[in-house]
């Protein structure tokens, strides 16, 4: 069979496929708010004021992103992990339903890195700034600089990260993904800290309006403990997000390496182009990022969700353990993404 003829026939195919999961999610009554991990229900809570009251979706992700990057708790903005020579450099991006987008990355000291994002998209011709430069344009814009003190939770992670770890670049760089420094000398993202806490801490969110429009975001501090200077998919277009209007939108959180390897949340969403649901589009696009890395696999985590135009949403991950929140009129919950892999035992 040549190529075209296998593409045709996996579109002519693909809507069949697509019913065959129980686990699809029935298509919801607009609006919809869909956020990444646990924290998302309180940021879908946070931007449903605004899709309940006919608001456009890009406002919702706005919302929902202030909302999560204030809490200096958490793992997004200020208050998340710095990079290994100990500054928080923060990573975002935004795209409305005309295409339109915008993206900082490593932006250091702006508590809002997602509304920066959003100033990229609406005042400049550019689409994505970083670090002094998106600094200046962010300060140019009214925001304001913050103190450079670690949150007390981040000060606590990297003390302990500095014990053990040594400042050690990889040579061959392009080929190993990630940068944190295990105790076997090998460099991966380790799934779990020390303390049994998970190494997520993205905010990606997709919302749909009243009026059908998809818009997404995502903010983050990215990667804990990464290199200076080293961007994640969290700040490209393509990787972290990317929305449709046609067809949907999809996000991701994990690994940004290797979602940018695969141009992540665009695969998800083209898949979703040719007709498959929202979950099998993840998992397509997840069972590339395992072919990919055979022999480092198990040992990553990257999750994609994903939201059709007719509001269908799934997820599929690498590992156990990904969840996204949901919020419509029906329903407001934590939804466990679909996996490949089950999750590995913890040694103690
Ligand atoms: C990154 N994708 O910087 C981010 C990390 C992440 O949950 O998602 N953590 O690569």
């Amino acid at each position: 069979m040549n190529r075209r003829k296998f593409i045709n026939l996996t579109a002519l195919t693909a809507p069949l496929l697509s019913f065959s999961k129980v686990t699809e999610s029935i298509p919801a009554v607009k609006p919809i708010m869909i956020s990444t991990w646990e924290e998302g229900k309180n940021v879908n809570k946070a931007a449903w004021g605004i899709l309940s009251e006919k608001g456009r979706a890009i406002d919702a992700i706005e919302a929902g992103a202030i909302y999560v990057e204030d809490k200096i708790s958490c793992c997004v903005g200020l208050g998340g992990n710095p990079d290994r020579d100990g500054f928080v450099t923060l990573d975002a991006c935004i795209m409305d339903e005309n295409a339109n987008c915008g993206a900082v990355a490593g932006l250091e000291r702006i508590k809002h890195p997602l509304s920066v994002a959003r100033k990229v998209m609406e005042t400049t011709p550019h689409v994505l700034l970083v670090g002094d430069g998106a600094l200046k344009f962010a300060l140019q814009n009214g925001f304001t600089i913050e103190n450079k003190e670690l949150s007390i939770d981040a000060k606590k992670e990297y003390e302990k990260w500095l014990k053990k770890s040594t400042y050690k670049p990889v040579i061959n760089i392009e080929n190993l993904p990630v940068q944190v420094e295990n105790k076997d000398g090998a460099f991966t993202m380790p799934l779990k800290f020390d303390d049994g806490s998970f190494n997520h801490d993205t905010m990606g969110m997709i919302a749909m309006d009243v009026s059908g429009n998809v818009s997404g975001g995502v903010t983050t501090s990215g990667m804990a403990f990464k290199m200076h200077g080293r961007v994640g998919d969290s700040a490209v277009i393509g990787a972290g997000l990317f929305v449709d209007n046609e067809v949907g939108a999809a996000t991701s959180s994990g690994v940004g390496e290797e979602v940018i390897r695969t141009c992540g949340t665009h695969t998800v969403v083209e898949f979703m182009r040719r007709g498959y649901s929202p979950e099998t589009a993840c998992k397509k696009t997840i069972e590339r990022i395992i072919k990919n890395n055979k022999a480092r696999a198990k040992t990553l985590q990257v999750g994609f969700v994903a939201v059709n135009k007719k509001g269908a949403y799934g997820a599929y991950a690498v590992q156990e353990g990904f969840v996204y929140a949901v919020k419509t009129k029906q329903v407001d919950r934590i939804f466990k993404s679909a996996f490949f892999y089950k999750a590995p035992k913890s040694e103690d």
